[in-house]
């Protein structure tokens, strides 16, 4: 006899796709997809500022079980993604299963069920509850002395409001990471003037994202699906090399900086601008900032690189530590996220009413990515240290959907009631981690978003093989189940 599985996904972005594909190809109907948004495709859905293009290119940058062979350039835009995330909702019947425009607040684990609120305060009721609730989602906006009396618009770039009038205009982009590199390329042509506030400089490194999939290509991977997906698993597997260049030092990642450094040099003529754009870490240590246009753009007469940290904002400008005032008539903030917040600010009770927030008092703390002592039956997609800098997320989201198939199907059949992975293994799990974080690139000293309060590194630093080992099957040894 087999038994009902009621299970709840929080999140309609890429890893509730891909769990929610997994769940039904795996015979498990009984889901519902909740997002708090408008629409799918998560940080594809609430990014929309100018320029905005996936650094990753496109033929890795798409599900494994939906290979896209007709994107429209090498690496895509984001409207091209968003619409990607729409067509695969529809072509795998998903959208019958979606809750848009609902927020869960908080999930509560009580006589061997989740009990789940939304902030219209409706209820649902769930055997397994699966966090896919994204890592960069909620915005970081800086404490800046006079902005509330800044007179102009002043927009985060993951919340963008398309009324907002640039061209013609003098535009201030604070932040230089991958998303404030990518509003300058874009807002400069057409902006009047464009000041772009870079407190840390960011190594860039060049690629021609402007250029189109060739259409014998398109053609080519539409005629023959074998080429296409032997052309997936090749790209799948060479990212094993970026794997390989961050986590280990060793010629490959000199050579990987050098590359870093040369793309600076070749570009920047001016020794007082190159040595301003200069960052004073490894290239790698952040996320890699990729961009063929960034340096052109800021060389530009209208450009100009502000590298003073800003001391205040006032009604029509935006004030730095040299005294020296930059009118300005909008002011863009490109300055992150909150990275580590992943499931809060929903309030999360387990067993015995622990909190999510005292179980993550030191910070967000998993087990492979995905189960949470003292939260049974609750897995994350995309959790804790998934952010991987080299393997393909959609690819580490459909691994982590497989694995929680196995629960479900343990449940399913009779076998369990309840899963909950053990304090032991989880401690055992961060501390390889630890272990393996040392020798990485990320460690080599600067300030990133992968850095948490604790100041550890939230990030896998094994490789995809690890990564598929890890995922293949539960440890029965890991967890109690009754
Ligand atoms: O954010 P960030 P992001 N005054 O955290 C600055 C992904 N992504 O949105 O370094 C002045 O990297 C801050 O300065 P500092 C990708 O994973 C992917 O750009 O703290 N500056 C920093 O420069 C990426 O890594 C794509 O000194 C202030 C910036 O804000 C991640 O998103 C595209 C400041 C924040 O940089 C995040 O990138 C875009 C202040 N008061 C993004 N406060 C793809 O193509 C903050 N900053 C896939």
């Amino acid at each position: 006899m087999t038994r009902r599985v009621r299970i709840v996904i929080i999140g309609a972005g890429m890893a509730g796709i891909a769990a929610a594909h997994t769940f039904r190809q795996a015979g498990f109907t009984d889901f519902t997809v909740v997002e708090k948004g408008s629409d799918v495709g998560g940080v594809w859905h609430w990014n929309r500022y100018p320029g905005l293009t996936c650094d990753v290119p496109s033929q890795i940058y798409q599900f494994g079980f939906a290979p896209n062979p007709a994107w429209s350039h090498l690496w895509a835009t984001g409207p091209d993604i968003q619409r990607y995330h729409r067509e695969i909702v529809d072509r795998f019947g998903l959208a019958a299963h979606l809750r848009l425009n609902t927020e869960i607040t908080a999930a509560r684990y009580q006589d061997g069920s989740w009990l789940l609120t939304t902030s219209g305060g409706d209820t649902m009721t769930a055997d397994f509850v699966v966090c896919a609730t994204g890592v960069l989602h909620h915005p970081f906006i800086p404490d800046i002395p006079g902005m509330d009396r800044f007179a102009g618009p002043v927009v985060h770039t993951a919340r963008w409001d398309p009324d907002i009038q640039t061209s013609g205009k003098r535009v201030a982009v604070i932040g230089t990471g991958s998303t404030g590199v990518q509003v300058v390329s874009a807002l400069q042509p057409e902006a009047a003037a464009v000041l772009h506030f870079a407190r840390s400089p960011q190594w860039i490194l060049w690629a021609p994202m402007w250029l189109r999939q060739p259409r014998a290509l398109t053609t080519a991977l539409r005629r023959w699906p074998a080429l296409h997906a032997f052309t997936f698993d090749r790209l799948q597997w060479m990212s094993n090399i970026l794997a390989d260049v961050v986590t280990t030092p060793s010629w490959r990642r000199r050579a990987v900086q050098a590359y870093a450094r040369l793309s600076l040099r070749a570009q920047i003529r001016d020794p007082h601008l190159r040595a301003t754009l200069t960052p004073d870490y490894q290239p790698l240590c952040k996320r890699q900032v990729v961009s063929g246009s960034y340096y052109r753009a800021i060389t530009r007469p209208n450009a100009l690189l502000v590298s003073d940290p800003i001391t205040e904002m006032t009604p029509t400008g935006v004030r730095t530590a040299d005294g020296a005032h930059h009118e300005v008539d909008v002011v863009v903030l490109a300055t992150g996220f909150h990275a580590h917040n992943y499931m809060r600010p929903m309030s999360i009770v387990g067993r015995d009413g622990i909190t999510l927030d005292e179980a993550w008092v030191k910070g967000p703390r998993a087990y492979r990515m995905t189960a949470i002592p003292g939260f049974p039956n609750l897995f994350t997609v995309l959790g804790p240290n998934s952010p991987t800098g080299s393997i393909p997320l959609q690819y580490s989201a459909e691994t982590t959907a497989r694995y929680i198939v196995a629960w479900l199907t343990r449940f399913r059949d009779g076998e369990i009631t309840e899963v909950e992975v053990t304090e032991e293994a989880t401690e055992e799990f961060n501390a390889a981690v630890a272990d393996a974080i040392g020798p990485t690139v990320w460690n080599t000293g600067c300030n990133s978003w992968y850095l948490t309060e604790a100041g550890t590194i939230d990030l896998w630093p094994f490789d995809r093989a690890t990564l598929t080992r890890m995922l293949a099957e539960p440890d029965p040894g890991h967890y109690r189940v009754s």
